[in-house]
């Protein structure tokens, strides 16, 4: 193994080492801590290569030709400067001044979370955007920003890809220096489907700034203002952009809901531009904004606020790049794209496509169409290797229009109703829902209120029940722990509250709360904290693990537990993470900056009578052999 290392390190192979070289390099004595790591990568191979990934098995396969994902050449060596450094030179405001200066329709590409999170469940793999990053900051710096963090990937990185999502940012980060990174943060939620203690959300900011984060789009899932200031207020300390937002829900010209109309967009965006918002987001998570609709708010928000906008929207009716344009013609500063390749559907508008139709006009947004189609027949082919986790949905739909279900939970919700055996009856699961969101008086259906109204939907479909049952006083009815949970305000609340009646039906005389939640939750002590995840996972918890054991703490300790036993399998290959390896096959991992493993399957062994398989590898041309339970 030193041989190894000698004959590998780069100042030894470069002819410029001296004749202390060796005493001076430690790292040519880390074999130990090397080999550990090999040899727990070894197992996880081989041990998804026998049983196969709980996650996959039964699932469809990728496409037995599949092309390897090729990543687009750079058009230049140093990225030129891009939104980031306009960001370091003239700081939030500087920046909000400059977005409302442009011209042009400024893109945010959000393949690297809410494409994939809209269309693969949230798998996507850090290492196949960490790869992608480099091409984006030399091809593609014209972009205002790239959307790769928060929402639903923080916790999936950790529960199901066996990855930390902290390091997906700072390698994003560091390999692309020039493009405003985003983030997607549920406000006192954080990035759980609970509120957290306010010094929790506010370390969390902190840190997420620390590693990376440039913009925050900062939301309440009730679009209750309250209940945002304490994570818009620790974007602002961080000197860093945030974006107050307002959820966009209902029919803005559907004279039978006036709940949510053009005075209540308005207001609300008053509201956040007073709490101190740089950028205003307006958020149709599901995709409900219809073009007219799109034009008359945008000119109202154009009229009465200050801020730059930031408009972001779905394709599950298949309108959103007309609802782009239609935004845009009104004046909006910022629209939301996906890369081609992942973009339609419950995703992203097509970015390519929107980039095609406003060419040649005012509004062109400066985007190098080939960049785009290059960068897209990258993604095309990563998405090929998570066939696993296509949603099935076919065609976009405007059911959408009824349900008015988050592109990012139609797919998860679907899963749901699947697990329960109701797959079949899918199109009444989403009229319950609509029924549902009636009986709640009309809600922001968001993470996480959506997730709220998805299982007391799916309840009422398993149980046979109607509204009309579950509103009657005189009927029995044992509701979610989520829908009693959000009645007692535990999530905050709908300004105006919930109705009497259903809150009166589900809590019984127990009063529901009238402050924001998080007034209520004492202050988390973080270090003693910190000893407790110490003592729980046996490693070291750094202020970001801290971070992923106070939003998820047993997510984060199993996820640290088995990173004791499979090491980084953030290096693998994504067809290696989810199928294992075939006989002959060879791989090479990058375990540390320059620090690669060479791994070859020579043969599977037989299952012998304790049960176990040895597995032959070759790692960097020595014979290794691999011992797992057969658990088929
Ligand atoms: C995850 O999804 O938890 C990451 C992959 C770890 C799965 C391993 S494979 C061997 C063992 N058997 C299981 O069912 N899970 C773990
Ligand atoms: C999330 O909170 O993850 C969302 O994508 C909401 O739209
Ligand atoms: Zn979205």
């Amino acid at each position: 193994d030193f041989v190894i290392n000698l004959l590998r390190h780069p100042t030894f192979l470069s002819n410029e080492y001296h004749t202390k070289f060796i005493d001076q390099t430690d790292e040519l004595f880390e074999f130990k801590q090397r080999r550990d790591r090999a040899t727990k990568l070894l197992t996880y191979i081989a041990d998804i290569t026998v049983n196969g990934h709980p996650e996959t098995t039964g699932r469809p396969m990728p496409h037995p030709e599949l092309k390897p994902a090729r990543v687009p050449a750079l058009a230049t060596e140093t990225p030129p400067p891009g939104t980031r450094q306009i960001l370091d030179e003239k700081g939030p405001e500087g920046l909000a001044q400059w977005m409302k200066d442009q011209n042009r329709l400024l893109i945010t590409d959000t393949t690297m979370r809410d494409g994939h999170q809209s269309l693969l469940a949230t798998r996507m793999r850090s290492l196949d955007m960490v790869k992608a990053a480099p091409a984006y900051a030399a091809n593609l710096p014209e972009l205002f920003s790239v959307e790769c963090w928060g929402g639903a990937t923080f916790d999936v990185a950790y529960r199901f890809l066996q990855e930390c999502p902290w390091q997906r940012l700072r390698d994003i980060r560091a390999k692309m220096p020039n493009i405003l990174t985003q983030m997607l943060l549920r406000g006192s939620n954080g990035v759980g489907y609970t509120v957290y203690p306010d010094n929790v959300v506010q370390a969390f900011v902190k840190q997420a700034a620390e590693s990376g984060v440039d913009i925050f789009r900062v939301f309440d899932s009730l679009n209750w203002v309250e209940n945002m200031r304490v994570s818009m207020d620790a974007v602002v300390e961080a000197g860093k952009v945030c974006e107050g937002t307002v959820c966009y829900t209902g029919d803005l010209f559907d004279e039978a809901r006036q709940k949510y109309d053009l005075k209540y967009y308005v207001e609300m965006a008053k509201a956040l531009e007073k709490a101190g918002a740089h950028v205003l987001g307006i958020k149709d998570m599901a995709g409900l904004l219809k073009p007219v609709a799109a034009r008359a708010l945008f000119k109202a928000l154009k009229e009465e606020i200050g801020l730059p906008i930031h408009f972001h929207t779905h394709d599950t009716a298949g309108i959103a790049s007309g609802t782009i344009l239609a935004a845009a013609e009104a004046g909006v500063d910022a629209v939301d794209c996906a890369m081609d390749a992942l973009s339609g559907n419950t995703s992203q508008a097509t970015l390519g496509t929107v980039v095609e139709i406003l060419r040649h006009t005012e509004r062109d947004t400066g985007l190098d169409v080939e960049a785009i189609r290059e960068m897209s027949n990258y993604w095309e082919a990563v998405r090929g290797q998570y066939a696993a986790f296509e949603s099935g949905m076919q065609a976009p739909a405007s059911e959408v229009y009824l349900h008015e279900m988050p592109g990012g939970q139609f797919t998860n919700l679907k899963a749901q109703a699947r697990s329960l055996g109701l797959e079949e009856r899918w199109h009444e699961v989403a009229k319950m829902y609509a029924e549902v969101n009636r009986m709640f008086g009309d809600i922001v259906k968001v993470t996480p209120s959506s997730k709220v109204v998805g299982d007391m939907a799916l309840m009422m479909v398993s149980q046979g029940l109607t509204r009309e049952q579950v509103e009657d006083p005189e009927v029995e009815v044992s509701f979610p722990d989520s829908v009693i949970d959000m009645m007692k305000g535990n999530l905050g609340r709908p300004p105006e509250g919930f109705p009497d009646a259903i809150v009166r039906k589900v809590l019984k005389k127990e009063k529901p709360l009238k402050d924001r939640p998080g007034k209520h939750l004492k202050a988390a002590d973080l270090e003693a904290a910190r000893k407790k995840c110490v003592e729980k996972t046996g490693q070291d918890c750094d202020d970001e693990d801290l971070m992923g054991y106070m939003m998820y703490p047993k997510v984060y300790t199993d996820y640290a537990l088995r990173h004791a036993d499979y090491g980084p399998v953030r290096t693998l290959p994504t067809k290696t993470f989810f199928y294992g390896m075939d006989q002959g096959e060879e791989l090479s991992a990058e375990i540390d900056p320059g620090v690669t493993l060479e791994v070859r399957l020579q043969a599977l062994g037989e299952t012998n009578e304790d049960g176990d398989v040895r597995v032959f590898f070759e790692l960097n041309g020595q014979p290794r052999v691999v011992r797992v339970p057969d658990r088929k």
